[in-house]
């Protein structure tokens, strides 16, 4: 983290003599991002123009921009780019400026906004600003609103930010191969008047990252861009865990967290230990007094959803899609369900003809997290990410909120793991155990029974030979 810092210091002073020649220009400069490209970068404070409170974008970074004749400028580059989406691999993605996502774009409610689209593609592409108010020809949709940016072109977009809220950034050309490749971004638009703006409060933390997903076989690098449905990555900002950033939260503190979805099915994002509201999506704030509390907030394709929550509960608070095989990843989905199975004789006679082969699964999937398993190079295991108490089962769309006393405003990094309060950790019971009884079941004429008839008797194997009932 020191090292990130440092840099961005670097970086700074860099952009500042940079900005000078600049200014000169016609087009503002190209920011790249800023290295290594997945961290999550500190926030951007604004340099001019209004203040506001900016966001956080996880494992992702804020656009810079110029102010030029009372215009807000920036330059996004359509272009390939390399990701990693966790330690161990790498994907060969196309992105804006850099990385995949693309930079997250911050303006204020009212601003003139200019944006220079660069296409660095080998193919044409165009940028829609999802759920902006807009004249219709700045929509970004090829051959709709305006011609395609053929490769090498510089296409410029111009219109006022009317109204505050979530937006995203994606292709409105060749969708299908742009979007599976891994372009879109976020776009950020603060209230100008923050006491006036109906629905919006403001909040000490200000989270966002989009869902996306890709599919990419074992031991490559680049998306299958035919895949609908059956994608094998599933991310957070192009990246899964554990590669996706923790979010690191003060106690007491205020919380917006804002999540767009531009994968092709919903997830429903969950979140442990607090409860929270919806109080916003891509059309605006909600009214309040339309909010209830949830624990989990269904982000359908093509929407956002901002919640916000007060953080009271210190911890490390799980946060992730609760669909179970989006918080796992790779290994597809051809793999037999083995529960219960004796592989025992089979495994034999199979490993006289395959020395490897392993019997896998007869017990649940969980062995799979602590099996190191051979696999082919730039390939993600199915689940990995040790925690504090072993192995965390999981390899997709899931990280940790960690609520923790005390840490600076602008204090992102991780915190490391939760230090339980003594007499708070779940723990094993040493006693001795009675027998189970079984609840009583009503027969529909109203007598009662402990067992239903001609219920069946189960055996099953367990893990040391013994057999139980
Ligand atoms: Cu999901």
């Amino acid at each position: 983290m020191t090292s990130r810092r440092n840099f961005l210091t670097g970086a700074a002073i860099v952009g500042a003599t940079a900005v000078g020649r600049s200014a000169l220009a016609a087009v503002p400069d190209i920011a790249t991002a800023p290295l290594p490209t997945a961290n999550t970068a500190v926030p951007l404070h604004p340099k001019d123009g209004q203040p506001y409170q900016p966001v956080v974008t996880l494992n992702g970074w804020t656009l810079p921009w110029r102010m030029k004749n009372g215009w807000k400028e920036f330059h996004l580059v359509a272009e390939p780019v390399q990701r990693e989406l966790a330690p161990g691999m790498t994907a060969q993605l196309w992105g804006y400026n850099g990385s995949s996502p693309g930079p997250t774009i911050e303006v204020v409610e009212g601003d003139k906004v200019r944006l220079f689209v660069t296409n660095k593609l080998p193919e044409h592409t165009a940028v829609h600003w999802h759920g902006q108010r807009l004249p219709s020809g700045m929509d970004g949709v090829g051959g709709l609103t305006q011609p395609q940016i053929q490769p090498g072109k510089t296409f410029v977009y111009e219109f006022e930010a009317r109204r505050s809220g979530t937006f995203m950034y994606h292709p409105h050309a060749d969708e299908m191969t742009q979007m599976a490749m891994g372009m879109m971004g976020l776009w950020i638009t603060h209230p100008r008047d923050p006491k006036r703006t109906p629905g919006y409060a403001p909040v000490d933390r200000d989270f966002c990252f989009l869902l996306n997903a890709f599919d990419i076989e074992p031991g490559s690098a680049t998306p299958k861009i035919m895949t609908m449905l059956d994608f094998n990555l599933w991310c957070w900002n192009s990246r899964v865990f554990p590669g996706i950033d923790s979010l690191a939260v003060r106690l007491g503190d205020r919380v917006r967290i804002r999540v767009g979805n531009l994968t092709m099915t919903n997830h429903p994002i969950h979140m442990h230990g607090h409860e929270f509201v919806v109080a916003g999506t891509d059309g605006g704030w909600t009214n309040p007094a339309s909010r209830w509390p949830e624990v989990t907030a269904d982000v359908a394709v093509g929407q956002m959803r901002a919640v916000e929550f007060t953080a009271t509960e210190p911890g490390d608070w799980a946060f992730h899609c609760h669909k179970s095989h989006h918080t796992m990843n790779a290994m597809g989905h051809d793999v037999p369900t083995m529960i219960g199975v004796d592989q025992t004789e089979f495994a034999k006679k199979i490993g006289r003809l395959v020395p490897d082969y392993m019997a896998m699964g007869d017990k649940g999937m969980a062995d799979m997290g602590a099996m190191e398993m051979p696999l082919p190079d730039n390939t993600l295991p199915m689940m990995t990410g040790q925690g504090p108490m072993g192995a965390l089962e999981m390899g997709g769309m899931f990280t940790t909120i960690k609520v923790r006393e005390g840490l600076g405003r602008d204090d992102y990094k991780d915190p490391g793991w939760y230090k339980h309060p003594p007499g708070t950790v779940a723990y094993e019971w040493n006693g001795q155990l009675q027998n189970t009884e079984r609840a009583p079941t009503s027969r529909t004429d109203g007598s009662e029974t402990t067992q239903p008839a001609g219920a069946p008797t189960w055996r099953a194997r367990k893990p040391q030979g013994g057999h139980s009932h």
